[in-house]
């Protein structure tokens, strides 16, 4: 049986369920077979050299964990600058908040040139190689170049956006093009793939055959969606642990009497933290009767702080959640309860279990686990409503959701209302045909059918 070896920008031991759905993931593929685990140590050298990084290896289980350090300037250019501050933002559909510069681009390059140059020294003739996400889109090329030529995949955690978007990055077809030293390319959603297949053709030229089959720049690469799911079972037991247990019971106490929308992100403009406080306004202003009733709980976790484009949304979000609170609030009430902080993980059941209605509402997300965490965490006799944008990933599985348009902020407050009023019934009715859905296509479904179709060449 051919070694796993998986690449990601981050790496998390792989025993520490903590760290959340993907590592979970991908750390039981890697537990199964035993394998190596590639990436950024997370460390930033200020008195390093651009392009060297020490190698660190260690052993987690059966998994062998290897990490490079990362100097200052190559930190900054290529993971805050270009991923986060390029990369991101393009791809989520927002040109407008993209900073480009010759400079980062080359430092992007670069970093991927060292970690390919590391990754090397490692490899075995007969491992499988399973690259993640938007930081390591040119590793494979760099592998390919040094003489690699191992099966190498690639998942894309983000959304692809429509091809006139990419064509505004500079060097938009070195980046694309070399997307085809790949074997396989995973996408979170049919939407992905037709944009990316889209780009091959009018950019590259490419020819377009069937299973996802695109030729182009002297290669054949298949693109397909696999979207991600969530270990369904290992979040269903995390909800009867006493730490979410308490979570509910304490939710349930302080807002006793009072219905709870939840919303829980990292706090990133993909994710419409702001039009979903102007929806809750609208709630408020043309559905009275929740004056009092309802109240909104939301989580956002402190994320990228040093990206400009964060801290500004942070003090938007902070103004505006204080101007519904002066507007609507009195001394019993305040409708929003606004948390900059994150939630531990195994109290997160609780919360979202207390929400009446779950609010997932990003203007664009690759998939969203929060929507399918949401929907697990429900009393299946008692079920909570969810609320999600169309344009998530998630929504082209989770149909039985109310899906709405974040941008069109009356109807999702009428969505808000018509989640608030749903019978028992219906809500049961939908709780149970989405659960038929995230249990088919769980997240060990997702990494098992990458894998699988990765290793035969299909
Ligand atoms: P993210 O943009 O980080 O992921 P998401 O899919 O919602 O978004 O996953 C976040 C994970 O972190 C969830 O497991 C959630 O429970 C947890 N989380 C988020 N906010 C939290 C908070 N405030 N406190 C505690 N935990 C929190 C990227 C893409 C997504 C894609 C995933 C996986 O942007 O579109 O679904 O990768 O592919």
């Amino acid at each position: 049986m051919s070694r796993l070896v998986v690449v990601s920008n981050r790496v998390a031991d792989p025993r520490k369920t903590s760290s959340g759905g993907l590592a979970v993931a991908v750390g039981q593929a890697l537990e199964s077979s035993g394998g190596l685990w590639f990436g950024w140590s997370g460390k930033i050298r200020e008195d390093g050299t651009p392009g060297e990084g020490e190698l660190h290896t260690s052993q987690a289980g059966k998994v062998q964990m290897a990490t490079v350090d990362l100097c200052r300037e190559d930190h900054d250019a290529y993971y805050l600058n270009y991923s986060n501050g390029v990369l991101w933002p393009v791809f989520h559909y927002r040109l407008e908040l993209a900073d480009f510069r010759a400079a980062d681009l080359n430092s992007y390059r670069q970093v991927n040139k060292l970690f390919a140059h590391k990754l090397h020294s490692l490899l075995r003739p007969d491992d499988i190689i399973w690259v993640h996400d938007y930081h390591l889109i040119p590793l494979a090329a760099e592998l390919r170049a040094m003489g690699c030529r191992q099966r190498i995949g690639f998942f894309l955690h983000i959304p692809v956006p429509p091809p006139q978007l990419l064509a505004a990055i500079p060097d938009h077809e070195w980046l694309m093009r070399s997307l085809f030293s790949y074997d396989l390319l995973g996408f979170q959603s049919e939407t992905d793939v037709t944009h990316f297949r889209h780009y091959a053709e009018s950019e590259l030229h490419a020819q377009l055959g069937d299973d996802g089959l695109v030729d182009a720049v002297g290669a054949q690469v298949h693109a397909r969606a696999y979207p991600i799911g969530i270990d369904v079972d290992e979040f269903q037991s995390l909800g009867e642990n006493g730490d979410a247990q308490d979570m509910y019971k304490k939710l349930k106490s302080t807002y006793s009497g009072q219905r709870l929308l939840v919303g829980v992100e990292r706090l990133d403009y993909s994710k419409g933290l702001r039009h979903r406080l102007y929806a809750f306004r609208r709630l408020l202003e043309n559905y009275p009767e929740n004056r009092g009733q309802t109240t909104l709980v939301q989580i956002a976790s402190p994320s990228r702080e040093a990206v400009g484009a964060y801290e500004d949304l942070r003090r938007s979000l902070e103004s505006l959640s204080g101007s519904i609170n002066g507007d609507f609030g009195d001394l019993e009430w305040n409708p929003v309860r606004y948390v900059h902080r994150s939630v531990a993980r195994k109290r997160l059941p609780g919360l979202y279990r207390a929400g009446s209605v779950g609010l997932v509402t990003p203007l664009r997300d690759g998939m969203n686990l929060v929507a399918k965490e949401y929907v697990v965490a429900q009393n299946p006799e008692d079920p909570g409503v969810l609320v999600l944008s169309r344009f998530a990933g998630a929504a082209e599985q989770l149909q039985e959701a109310l899906l709405v348009n974040p941008y069109d902020v009356s109807k999702t407050a009428e969505m808000i209302q018509r989640a608030l009023h749903m019978s028992l019934e219906e809500r049961i009715e939908r709780h149970t045909a989405l659960m038929e859905r995230l249990r088919e296509h769980d997240v060990h479904w997702w990494s098992k059918t990458f894998l699988s179709d990765l290793n035969s060449g299909r």
